[in-house]
């Protein structure tokens, strides 16, 4: 039988390379910032870098509004620097991912400049239409805040833009859009990268009607559009597969059904999707701009689910931060006084899981939220229209930035803590933005000499991913699906199993695992030194986390 690709056991972190390693003082950070930081990498042991957008753009949301996609961006450096990344990153066994952003362009890249002309061949390129009775073809919002409709060009058509105004929205029914991006990857894959994250892919497919939303923003009718699962596998055939490329669909509101045509394992589609339902359950009513408490029965039916539901059939990425996340140990763990331990138990419960595991720049150094106070402290665009559009509708100032404080996108967005010195070791300059202010107790190097830190729980968690077959092919059962605070589940693969026991909260619960009352279990990794030997009757401490391991 054919062997298992090789992102089945890998491990991915994720650089998000404006705020990872500044080379040049100008405050932000670059790709030789990054050359300069693979022996990091190495020695935690992952397995592949993938790095959120380089390429050209005016930086509306850093990157994620591409004027070229087959040029760096010079703030982050040259083609040649590029290279050089990939060979260097190549030599350490590290492979490389780059963020391809398809669904739409900057409205500075030239082919929408050549569709603002309405009798040009390129007015296919991107989804323009008449205005209706004065206003917008239809009555979908933006993710980014207002309508995801805005007039440009000769005669006041629209243009539609699921996100900011300057991100128009590619028309992927038109042929040549499909075979240009196809091209796109093709030049990448020729530079020698090894994979390929793709952002939002679901919303790719509209209906070509445009149909009015009967409620909410429309993005009904956008997400898992009519023809997702088509496209993915043209690109597959005609570049993903032919080039060797692993490939993440980022998928945020996906359902299980789609995901099981668009990774499966029977090939043909993608590598893996990363969905993101279980970085919902602290948003009341799915509203993200609310507060609320996590509820971690759902999140433990989530995870369930799409364990069992994906077994043997599909692959998924497991992820609990990213650059559009706040740090999870502030979100789901106690940043404070059980901040190693927290860390280690979020780090220890999603480790245990099939998948695709992906590390966040920092995650691995129990990095917190800044805990940002001004509205001048933030940079990210989502995050300032929703600040203006809420106070224009009269929400009083302080309550939201009370909210941007648990939510802003920009909570993990703050420069990666290398060491103590002013700037944390990321710039010799003045910061894009400002650093989350706990590097001198939380940085990179006081983490590596610290054999007790977070950071070498995530290299032991790496390395035992290489070495328990279960963890990558092991089935999944909750053993405790109704507990409010102990997720306790199960890995089973040809008499080899897999008992990872947590505490999801600061209060001390006591829990017996009688499914494993038999058999010779070993602990194989824990957060608190003198946890149990054995699955015996527990009383689990604050944050308490467990893996034993047996066959
Ligand atoms: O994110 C898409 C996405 O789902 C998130 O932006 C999500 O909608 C939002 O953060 C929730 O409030 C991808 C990129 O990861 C993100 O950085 C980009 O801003 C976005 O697409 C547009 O390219």
């Amino acid at each position: 039988n054919t062997p298992a690709p090789w992102w089945q056991n890998a491990v991915i972190y994720q650089i998000y390379p404006k705020s990872f390693q500044d080379s040049t003082g100008n405050g932000t950070g670059d790709l030789p910032g990054i050359t300069q930081r693979l022996d990091y990498l190495q020695r935690l042991g992952v397995d592949a870098l993938w790095m959120t957008p380089v390429f050209v753009s005016p930086q509306i949301d850093n990157g994620y509004d591409v004027a070229d996609y087959c040029a760096i961006d010079p703030a982050y450096g040259t083609l040649e620097d590029f290279d050089r990344l990939v060979a260097a990153a190549h030599q350490r066994g590290i492979r490389v991912i780059i963020d391809m952003v398809f669904n739409h362009t900057s409205t500075r890249h030239p082919w929408f400049h050549a569709s603002l002309d309405p009798d040009s061949h390129w007015r296919q390129w991107y989804i323009w239409r008449n205005g209706r009775a004065g206003g917008p073809p239809n009555n979908w919002l933006s993710k980014f805040g207002g309508s995801a409709w805005s007039q440009a060009g000769i005669g006041g058509h629209y243009y539609l833009h699921l996100f900011a105004a300057e991100q128009a929205d590619l028309n992927w029914e038109h042929p040549p859009v499909r075979q240009a991006l196809g091209r796109i990857c093709h030049f990448w894959a020729d530079r020698g990268i090894d994979g390929m994250r793709l952002d939002v892919l679901n919303l790719v497919s509209k209906p070509s009607d445009l149909p009015d939303a009967p409620q909410g923003d429309g993005r009904c009718f956008y997400t898992d559009g009519p023809r997702v699962n088509e496209y993915i596998r043209q690109m597959n055939r005609e570049v993903f597969q032919p080039r060797g490329l692993m490939t993440i669909g980022e998928m945020s509101s996906t359902t299980m059904e789609k995901s099981l045509a668009n990774a499966s394992l029977g090939g043909g589609t993608l590598s893996m999707i990363a969905h993101f339902h279980h970085l919902k359950i602290d948003y009341p009513a799915g509203d993200k701009w609310s507060l609320g408490k996590p509820d971690f029965i759902k999140l433990k039916q989530i995870f369930a689910g799409w364990q069992q539901g994906f077994h043997g059939r599909a692959w998924q990425a497991l992820f609990w931060c990213n650059h559009d996340q706040p740090r999870i140990l502030s979100r789901f763990g106690d940043p404070g006084t059980y901040r190693v331990a927290s860390a280690k138990m979020l780090a220890m419960a999603l480790h245990g899981m099939q998948g695709t595991p992906i590390i966040y720049q920092g995650e691995e150094l129990g990095m917190t939220d800044p805990g940002f106070t001004d509205l001048d402290q933030y940079r990210d665009v989502e995050s300032l229209n929703m600040f203006g559009a809420f106070h224009a509708h009269g929400v009083d100032p302080a309550q939201l930035l009370t909210i941007l404080a648990r939510r802003s996108r920009d909570n993990g967005r703050t420069p990666m803590q290398w060491d103590d010195s002013p700037q944390a070791g990321f710039t010799t300059g003045i910061p894009w933005i400002g650093l989350c202010g706990n590097h001198q107790r939380i940085n990179a190097a006081g983490a590596i000499a610290d054999k007790d830190s977070v950071f070498h729980c995530y290299r032991q968690l790496i390395q035992l991913r290489k070495t328990l077959p279960v963890l990558v092919d092991g089935d999944y059962q909750d053993l405790c699906p109704a507990h409010p605070w102990i997720w306790c589940y199960q890995r089973s693969w040809r008499g080899e199993r897999l008992l990872v026991v947590v505490n999801l909260g600061s209060e001390t619960q006591s829990w017996h695992p009688t499914a494993a009352d038999n058999g010779r279990w070993r602990r194989v990794i824990s957060n608190y030194d003198d946890a149990p030997a054995t699955p015996a009757p527990l009383v689990l401490r604050p944050w308490e986390a467990i893996w034993w391991h047996l066959g």
